[in-house]
């Protein structure tokens, strides 16, 4: 740890929307009142019948329920579109940087509102209806973006299913959903190389068939297999249908839209958020986390494929009336000074990013920063993943200048906007550390049997009450949402992950401490890993777990036992590599595949998974108790075969 503290500059704590003194007196408002505070902050919004009621919320494991301003009702869209489209029209809402820097395009909230109005068209002639499902599998244009208003201005309910997933993944999202139309382009292109998206939902089709229909965005103009009476081209579909389309009064519990996200069991769980909690908990996060202001220019990076997408690439800052910058490409691409130049060219103010892609623009030396300006820059931010000191330092330093201030901000899928952070205008920053929550968030440090530890301390990071943002269930199965969040702690929240809190009351955020590991900031439920892997014909059984990796964070480590009569090769360990990405997508492709003759496990057949992460941490001293084991010799072959690798 590196010691150091940062204190809140002059400057912004004088100009920012909080200040220490506002956090302080308001964070105690918003706990010991939060029906008052919270009502007072949905004002933000626009509401087309107010809400009489404000929080309605129980964590008792028999009936868990979430609700917030219940009876109010208004349309997602319409805050994010049309009252700025009045107000501002000529404003930049999305200002678009495609992969090849030469590409770009600038939509003003005019031109947002004509583009989501003739989207919606689109779907309702398609014969979508409010409450449908609406599977998207796009890459970061545009049109993603109108895709996702169009649903929420008619009622129906998105699914983003990110673009890099494999066609298996996107079938196994689409049959959750139930959808009945999926939303897709020719290709995308990500670092000049093309992803054949089309070619993908084709082939995911033939598991899915409940989809009569498919929407194809031309992004490269390749001609592609299209399916008659099934397969339409959006721009023939848009051409004559009219520019405005009446929104869908939606009550403040409907449903905003679906995202999967990877748990420690089974497959991917379609978390659920609804319109107003969601709505006002992104669009209040947004603007006083990254003191976004009239004229700021914001850029996060995330794809709109990943929570952060959704709340703060679109939702956010969107209902902010903020200008909000998209980026197909990567950060590498065509050079490693890609970000800075991009920040550059469009004078980004607010730049939100990811630790891994901080560490990996690291590894390519200060000068590719230094060549830019980046003199526009006021606010940095991070997500996704613990920040290293060493990183976060040179974020600090290198890419702000020292100027700009770091929200390192903590929060997940399940919480649909950011919970612990620091506000730029009031929290001194200690590297490292999530700092403190925000207005209305309650977290605690419990120990293993969930008793709630006070000052300095360290374990299982928790929630003691709820929040608007809060998702309100597993699609189509609320017996898991109970069992996932609300079982382990009784009357918690509990995050899944661990965390210390310090003599000042800064929460540093440790990591998960279930079976997900965080991959490039990309959550990965090693059971998903594990059962792709055995579904390969040459594999007996698998075991999954997470190692540290300089740029990734975490790595994907598999110890893999064969079939009877296979032979370990360096050829089969590709095999199977190949084999995972085809199943799941590349963010799935494990680092390392370690053959085994046995897995550790204990006498009733489950796998010491402690003893297998000890193991790819090159960690042989501190195994612990082995005693317990069917056949403690499994572990010494196992480091052997390890040691052998180096
Ligand atoms: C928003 C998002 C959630 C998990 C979460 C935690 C990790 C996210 C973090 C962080 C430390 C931060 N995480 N932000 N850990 N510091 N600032 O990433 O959602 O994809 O659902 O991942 O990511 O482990 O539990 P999601």
């Amino acid at each position: 740890m590196s010691g150091e503290v940062f204190e809140v500059p002059a400057a912004l704590a004088a100009s920012a929307f909080i200040d220490n003194d506002k956090y302080l007196e308001l964070y105690k408002r918003s706990i010991e009142d939060p029906d008052g505070f919270w009502a007072s902050m949905a004002g933000r919004l626009d509401w087309i019948k107010p809400f009489t009621r404000v929080k309605n919320a129980s964590y008792d494991p028999h009936h868990v329920s979430i609700r917030w301003y219940e009876d109010g009702i208004l349309n997602a869209a319409y805050n994010c579109v049309d009252r700025h489209a009045d107000r501002t029209p000529d404003k930049v809402a999305i200002l678009w940087e495609g992969d090849d820097p030469a590409e770009q395009r600038a939509i003003t909230y005019r031109e947002l509102q004509e583009e989501v109005c003739r989207f919606a068209n689109v779907l309702k002639e398609a014969g979508v209806r409010r409450g449908d499902r609406v599977t998207i599998y796009l890459p970061m244009i545009p049109e993603a973006a109108f895709a996702m208003l169009a649903a929420a201005r008619i009622g129906a309910v998105h699914s983003v299913v990110f673009a890099g997933f494999s066609p298996d993944s996107l079938a196994g999202r689409i049959r959750d959903a139930g959808s009945s139309l999926v939303i897709t382009a020719d290709e995308g292109i990500r670092g000049g190389r093309k992803v054949s998206l089309k070619a993908n939902v084709d082939a995911a089709l033939e598991k899915c068939p409940g989809v009569s229909k498919v929407l194809v965005v031309r992004r490269t103009g390749k001609a592609v297999a299209m399916q008659d009476g099934r397969d339409v081209y959006y721009d023939d579909a848009a051409r004559g249908v009219a520019s405005d389309c009446p929104v869908s009064p939606m009550g403040a519990e409907d449903p905003l839209f679906i995202l999967y996200t990877s748990g420690s069991t089974g497959s991917p769980k379609g978390v659920l958020h609804t319109t107003g909690g969601y709505l006002v908990y992104a669009s209040l996060t947004h603007q006083w986390v990254f003191d976004c202001h009239e004229d700021d220019i914001y850029w996060c990076t995330a794809d709109v494929g990943w929570v952060t997408g959704h709340s703060y690439v679109l939702y956010g800052p969107l209902a902010n009336g903020a200008t909000t910058l998209m980026f197909e490409g990567v950060p590498s691409h065509p050079n490693p000074s890609r970000f800075w130049e991009v920040i550059d060219r469009h004078k980004v103010t607010i730049f939100y990013t990811a630790p891994t892609a901080i560490r990996s623009l690291m590894a390519h030396g200060e000068e590719a920063v230094k060549s830019t300006s980046r003199a526009s820059l006021r606010i940095l931010g991070t997500v996704g993943e613990p920040i290293n000191p060493e990183a976060w330092l040179w974020y600090h330093r290198v890419v702000g200048d020292g100027r700009c201030p770091i929200v390192d901000t903590w929060w997940q899928t399940e919480t649909g906007g950011i919970l612990i952070t620091p506000l730029p205008g009031a929290t001194r920053l200690k590297p490292g550390s999530a700092t403190r929550p925000f207005f209305g968030v309650e977290p605690a440090i419990v120990d293993a049997l969930g008793n709630v530890l006070e000052g300095a301390t360290e374990g299982n990071l928790v929630l003691l009450s709820s929040w608007p943002g809060q998702m309100r269930t597993v699609y189509g199965d609320h017996d898991r949402f109970v069992q996932t969040y609300f079982s382990t702690y009784k009357g918690m929240y509990f995050t899944g992950d661990g965390a210390r809190r310090d003599e000042d009351g800064y929460y540093w955020i440790t990591g998960r401490v279930d079976d997900v590991i965080n991959v490039a900031g990309h959550r990965m439920g090693t059971a998903e890993v594990e059962s792709a892997l055995v579904a390969h014909p040459k594999v007996a059984e698998a075991a999954v777990v997470g190692y540290p990796h300089d740029i990734k964070g975490q790595g994907i480590y598999a110890y893999v036992t064969l079939m009877e009569g296979e032979t370990p090769t360096d050829t089969l360990a590709t095999e199977l590599t190949q084999w995972v990405r085809k199943e799941i997508g590349p963010i799935a492709s494990p680092d390392k595949i370690q053959f085994a003759v046995g897995l550790p496990k204990t006498r009733s057949g489950k796998i010491m998974r402690r003893i297998l992460r000890k193991i790819a941490e090159d960690d042989f001293g501190s195994l612990g108790d082995t005693s317990t084991l069917a056949d403690p010799s499994v572990v010494t072959d196992l480091i052997d075969h390890r040691q052998n690798r180096h």
